[in-house]
């Protein structure tokens, strides 16, 4: 260990990751540990990069400091899955392990992964082998390190999905933590020989910064967001064929209240790179980040800082430093929508694919409504991939004829139908939120779905319950999902109460901005319905709502991250 290093220069976890051994910290000691359900304050930052976070069932906080317990600890597991792909047999070994060790629902994240919620500490162990009994894994699911690769999902909508996927996972792979220290912990695999020295050739012993995030897109589709990506390729294709990839750097949602230096920003294209590029691009842009970004504060340790504080001329030419190229001229481009469009679509090969809306990406069952049994019947026989979105949805993907007939049925045995949904909760992200997200001020899975009723009730009157609009609720602005390119973004400010943002467009390119501050469900209600009778009396033919209330100056475009405000 280095003694020369000075730790003031450094915020807490830089110390923590570095005096980690690769990532191992105290972690079996922790595990084994039989006096609470908790890990080491340092190991919860560590078990971050192996795919799982510390929580507490915040639902029962007040009930358990009454009777002077330990808080309800559990932990969220994130299951790495580039591109949302994973076959019937994972589908069905996570849904067994979300009612044998969590608890019993499947969530869909907004990146294409899964996440098991509840997992008691003693069961860590047992459902990460579960996981990997179906070739799954957490591995840098979560942690300063590259997060799960998003890329275009749906194999009807693109003949060029399988490439997209591929590129996805070969820069998942590439970038992937070297240590040993996660089969050495979960899986009880033995280092070959104790003198063996773990490296980490990409990362180094401190790690990132901070997370790092990358999609793929397939133009017209910017179903993964591109522009709030760390960094992302924009698939160009030209006869039918992908010739290379535009590359955007510098997107990402997060920001604090009352920190105004902390901004959503959207990522800027800086050239185009040929397909066989785009790992190394992506790996030089990793270290470029690795080598400046911010280690001191957290709060703006995203490359988006370090782009915005340098210039973007400098991370340019650093960029072509590293590469030992530079990247070529960006080729035009043009998105025409973001999220899922849900139903089912043949694929050129044939195939059919059911893009299924899976409200706030929560797998369960409810009442008459079985989404979770209807899956997991799917699944025993399905011939196809479950491929998830990065909107929370599921596509049943490349069946056959009598895949989706069967499908079909199935569906509506267990009483599942997209068939009523309003053009709005069509296009709806809810965050987790409470009970389990620790930063939450207020909810959002848990309430979307209703507030959406009411907000249905207002469209109905105006005829407008079919029209697309996209609406995203986060019970706090750290911004995950990705509420500020929402036409309707409302994110939590205090229990019940939401900051609501208008004019974010349909395709997220626009960064919405704030129109009202700390509003109640009534305010919320009472401040929408003139605006959507606005809209359903004066838009113009084809004019979607986020454009419409910037050309209404109902608010003011937000040029860049810089200028937005809470
Ligand atoms: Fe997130 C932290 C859930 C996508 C920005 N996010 C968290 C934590 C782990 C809370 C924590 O640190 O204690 C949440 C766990 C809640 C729970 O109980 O499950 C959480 N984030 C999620 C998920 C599950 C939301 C969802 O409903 O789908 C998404 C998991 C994605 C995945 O599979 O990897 C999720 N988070 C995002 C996104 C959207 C995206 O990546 O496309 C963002 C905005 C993009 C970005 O990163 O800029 C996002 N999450 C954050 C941030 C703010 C980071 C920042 O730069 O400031 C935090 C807080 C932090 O890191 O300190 C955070
Ligand atoms: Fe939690 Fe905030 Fe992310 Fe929602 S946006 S999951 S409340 S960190």
């Amino acid at each position: 260990m280095d003694d020369s290093i000075n730790w003031n220069e450094f915020s807490e976890v830089e110390r923590i990751k570095y005096e980690s051994n690769f990532l191992r910290g105290t972690l079996l000691e922790s595990l084994s540990d039989p006096v609470t359900g908790a890990i080491a304050p340092a190991d919860t930052q560590l078990s971050k990069f192996h795919g799982m976070y510390q929580q507490q069932d915040r639902d029962l906080d007040k009930e358990r400091k009454r009777q002077k317990l330990e808080p309800a600890y559990s932990f969220l597991i994130r299951v790495r899955l580039p591109g949302g792909i994973a076959t019937p047999e994972q589908w069905l070994q996570l849904d067994r392990l979300s009612d044998q060790y969590a608890n019993g629902t499947l969530k869909l994240t907004t990146r294409q992964a899964f996440q098991l919620h509840g997992v008691i500490k003693w069961n860590l162990k047992k459902t990460i082998q579960g996981i990997n009994e179906v070739l799954l894994d957490t591995i840098a699911a979560c942690g300063d390190v590259n997060r799960n690769v998003m890329s275009h999902p749906n194999p009807a909508e693109s003949d060029l999905h399988r490439e997209v996927y591929e590129k996805a996972k070969a820069i998942s792979e590439h970038l992937l933590p070297s240590t040993t220290a996660y089969h050495e912990i979960w899986l009880d695999q033995k280092l070959i020989a104790d003198s063996k020295k773990d490296i980490e050739p990409i990362y180094g012993d401190r790690y990132l910064p901070r997370k790092f995030k990358i999609a793929v897109a397939v133009p017209p589709y910017n179903d993964t967001d591109i522009f709030s990506q760390d960094l992302g390729f924009i698939a160009i294709v030209e006869s039918n064929r992908i010739v290379g990839y535009n590359v955007t750097v510098g997107g990402g949602m997060g920001s604090t209240f009352g920190m105004p230096e902390t901004y959503p920003r959207l990522g800027d294209v800086i050239g185009f790179c040929l397909p066989e590029q785009v790992v190394q691009v992506a790996e030089k842009i990793v270290l470029v980040q690795r080598d400046n970004g911010d280690r001191k504060n957290r709060k703006r340790a995203r490359l988006k800082y370090t782009i915005d504080d340098r210039g973007l001329d400098w991370f340019k030419a650093e960029l072509h430093k590293y590469l030992g190229y530079e990247l070529q001229e960006a080729r035009p481009f043009r998105f025409t929508r973001n999220g899922d469009q849900l139903g089912w679509k043949q694929g050129g090969d044939g195939k059919w694919s059911l893009s299924l809306f899976v409200e706030g990406g929560r797998v369960r069952d409810a009442g008459d409504f079985r989404l979770k049994s209807a899956l997991r019947e799917i699944a025993e026989s399905f011939d196809g991939q479950f491929i998830l979105t990065g909107n929370q949805n599921l596509i049943l993907a490349n069946t056959s004829a009598e895949g989706k007939r069967r499908v079909n049925e199935l569906l509506k045995k267990y009483q599942v139908s997209s068939d009523q949904l309003s053009g709005l909760r069509q296009n709806s992200i809810a965050c987790v939120a409470l009970n389990t997200c620790g930063l939450a001020f207020a909810e959002a899975e848990r309430y979307l779905p209703l507030l959406i009723t009411k907000i249905e009730e207002i469209l109905q009157e105006y005829d407008l319950f079919n029209e697309e609009i996209i609406i995203r609720m986060t019970g706090c602005p750290n911004g995950c999902g990705r509420p500020y390119l929402a036409e309707i973004g409302l994110i939590g400010k205090s229990e019940g109460h939401y900051n609501l943002y208008l004019g974010g467009n349909f395709n997220g390119t626009r960064l919405n901005t704030l129109y009202k501050e700390t509003l109640t469900e009534n305010e919320i209600l009472d401040e929408l319905r003139p605006i959507i009778a606005d809209y359903a009396y004066n838009r113009q033919e084809g004019e979607r709502f986020g454009d419409f209330v910037i050309r209404k100056a109902y608010v003011l475009e937000t040029k860049e991250g810089k200028q937005f405000k809470h």
